[in-house]
């Protein structure tokens, strides 16, 4: 019984549930498809599948070969399901380059949680996507922690690799992120900080940490978030 309400209570306070779905959605990578390759003059290494324009039918994203005369970066082509040229992004090469998808707000496409960086410091920061002007926006930059409730201790560094998913409540027509605006952390090493932004937020995640051992500042009053409510919080005024 004792077990029981624990458990209640923990699903209660971090919004566990076992039936969830998956928030956070990785692109997939499939064949490539002759009806791509015919839209691009690139030669494209890899394709990838994810719905991307938040209409429930996956789209593609490619990345063609490097130029042989430019070096350091490819070109990145998104195609909508109707197989039109939606974004083309140059990518630079970096150590790290991850994103998955996962809609934050009341439109329904999906913004993009982006970790990239260097072995030197990786910047985690969700994007908004605008197709207009051919780019991804940051929205903010931010302190990824994995809580688990699992172990004594809560919080743990919330490494991409660690990852699993985003800590998101969505009720009312609004959709919430558990974050703490009040918190010690100190980023040693080369990482973005924006002129923009007064902090970075910590943003909760869940996930099995691989180096446990690494320590995490203080971190109080975590509070659901729209996106809203946070980027006015972490902005400048
Ligand atoms: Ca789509
Ligand atoms: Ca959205």
């Amino acid at each position: 019984m004792k077990f029981l309400i624990i458990m209640i209570v923990i699903f209660v306070l971090f919004n566990i549930d076992v039936y969830a779905q998956q928030n956070l959605i990785k692109p997939l990578v499939i064949e490539n498809d002759d009806n791509i390759q015919k839209l691009i003059d690139e030669e494209i290494v890899l394709t990838a599948s994810i719905d991307f324009t938040g209409d429930s039918i996956n789209d593609f994203i490619c990345q063609t070969k490097p130029n042989n005369n430019i070096g350091d970066y490819y070109l990145e082509y998104w195609i909508n399901s109707e197989y039109k040229i939606l974004k083309k992004k140059i990518k630079y090469f970096t150590d790290y380059d991850e994103y998955w998808f996962v809609n934050l707000d009341n439109d329904i496409e999906p913004e993009i949680f982006w970790a990239t960086g260097y072995s030197e410091g990786i910047d985690y920061v969700f994007l908004d996507q605008d197709f207009e002007n051919n780019e991804d926006v940051p929205i903010f930059y931010f302190n990824p922690t994995i809580l688990d409730p699992s172990k004594h201790k809560e919080f743990f560094w919330g490494y991409y690799w660690d990852i699993t998913d985003l800590k998101l409540k969505k009720a009312h027509n609004s959709i919430k992120l558990l974050c703490s605006i009040n918190h010690k952390i100190y980023r040693y090493g080369e990482i973005t900080v924006p002129n923009s932004q007064v902090q970075l937020p910590v943003v909760c995640f869940s996930g099995k940490s691989t180096q446990p051992d690494t320590e995490v500042e203080e971190i109080k009053d975590l509070r659901w978030f729209s996106l809203e409510e946070l980027v006015n919080e972490i902005t400048k005024k």
